[in-house]
């Protein structure tokens, strides 16, 4: 059996120095201060807000529970329209505040919500929209602003993968109220596990700090019913390391994603992704569709493993088919995400991946029979 070094692996988290990473928690072991909210936390706070280019940030131990709060300290009610093809995160984070999602395909060319098919599901119930950015490309952030306007609904943006991504000039974490970011080992940011919400509202802010730490306000009241997802030294270390080197390591992954495009840029059956106009691109995922191949989607990720590279079928199978969503969302028809999701494959992509082993990829999917 292979070790997990030997196997290409559909990403590898990036990793600083240990020595690096050692200088930065030394300091720990003098102060004894592992969490709640303490000096690394807060330098972190305020080298994200800058890189990221938003007016506040909060820092969570996890993205999931940054989306989960964003959404609670939102006082949502009734139903939010999203989609389906997403991480299982983005429809738990509405199902476990007590809403009711309600999906809408996506579009065919970035595979972000279809704008244009949003406003058929407002009903009086709707209160929200959390649209997701998803593998880093940008939603239609104008329209869904005019929608939301219009309707008066809150927009709380997914952007797990779309960490550093600046459309038209400006962070990506300044469109919508809000704004949930990844920082899991597995993205182009990583601190270990933890997340962050961005938004523009001051008084938002408040009611994130307090959710995160028990709805704890001061010593001797709590104000919120809150839950314990705050982000200690260590997971803040790891960032303020990552962080330095954010730069180098999105470049490294332009020039996989550069080379997949050369390689695989206009074979018949075979769809990309092409760069969005006015996007800057973190490159988190590679993306492949596999549309009327000499292949089908899963015959490539058996062929693909068969090589010891384990590319993923992100995202299979689409939410609104899990066992615990099935029942409820049998009745709902989703063309354009249901033939995404069963023809997608996302190929290895990480900043240390070589263009050797790019190509050797490319070789086994362009080789095929
Ligand atoms: N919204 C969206 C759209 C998301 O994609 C996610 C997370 C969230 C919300 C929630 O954010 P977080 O709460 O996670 O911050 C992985 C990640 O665990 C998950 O964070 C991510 N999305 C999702 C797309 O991918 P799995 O189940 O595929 O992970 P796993 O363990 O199979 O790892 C995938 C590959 O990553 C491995 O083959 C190797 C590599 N890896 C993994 C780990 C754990 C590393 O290189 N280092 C590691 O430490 O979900």
């Amino acid at each position: 059996m292979l070790s997990d070094n030997e196997k290409i692996l559909v990403t590898r988290s990036s990793m600083p120095d240990f020595d690096e990473y050692v200088e930065e928690i030394r300091p720990l072991w003098e102060s004894a201060w592992l969490t709640n909210m303490g000096v690394l936390h807060e330098k972190l706070h305020d080298e994200l807000i800058d890189y990221l280019q938003v007016p506040g940030l909060t820092m969570f131990s996890n993205g999931h529970m940054a989306l989960e709060m964003a959404l609670d300290a939102m006082k949502l009610s009734g139903e939010v329209i999203t989609t389906p093809f997403s991480f299982s995160s983005t429809t738990h984070a509405i199902t476990r505040n007590g809403l009711t999602p309600v999906f809408c395909d996506i579009n065919p060319d970035n595979y972000t919500i279809d704008a244009d098919k949003i406003e058929e599901l407002i009903t009086e119930k709707t209160t929200a929209i959390v649209p997701v950015h998803v593998y880093g490309n940008i939603c239609d952030v104008e329209k869904i602003d005019k929608i939301a306007k219009k309707h008066g609904l809150k927009v709380i943006y997914d952007a797990a993968h779309a960490f550093g991504v600046k459309y038209k000039g400006r962070g990506i974490g300044n469109y919508g109220d809000a704004s949930m970011f990844s920082f899991h080992a597995t993205k182009v940011f990583n601190t270990i596990e933890g997340g962050a919400v961005s938004y523009n509202d001051k008084d938002f802010e408040k009611v994130l700090r307090y959710l995160k730490n028990f709805g704890i306000t001061d010593k001797e009241n709590v104000d919120y019913i809150g839950g314990n997802a705050k982000m200690n030294e260590f997971q803040a270390a790891m960032g303020i390391c990552n962080l330095r080197h954010i730069e180098r390591e999105i470049g490294k992954r332009r020039k996989v994603v550069e080379r997949y495009i050369e390689r695989l840029d206009g074979v018949c059956g075979l769809i990309i992704q092409k760069p969005q106009e006015g996007v800057e691109s973190n490159y988190a995922y590679f993306p492949l569709v596999v549309d009327n191949y000499k292949i089908s989607r899963n015959g490539l990720y058996d062929l693909l493993a068969e090589n010891n590279i384990f590319a993923r079928k992100y995202f299979y199978p689409l939410i609104t088919d899990y066992n615990c969503y099935r029942e409820s969302f049998k009745d709902v028809k989703l063309p354009v995400a249901k033939r995404i999701s069963d023809n997608v494959l996302t190929l290895p992509c990480y900043a240390d991946l070589s263009l050797d082993t790019v190509d050797r990829i490319c070789d086994i999917i362009l080789g095929v029979k």
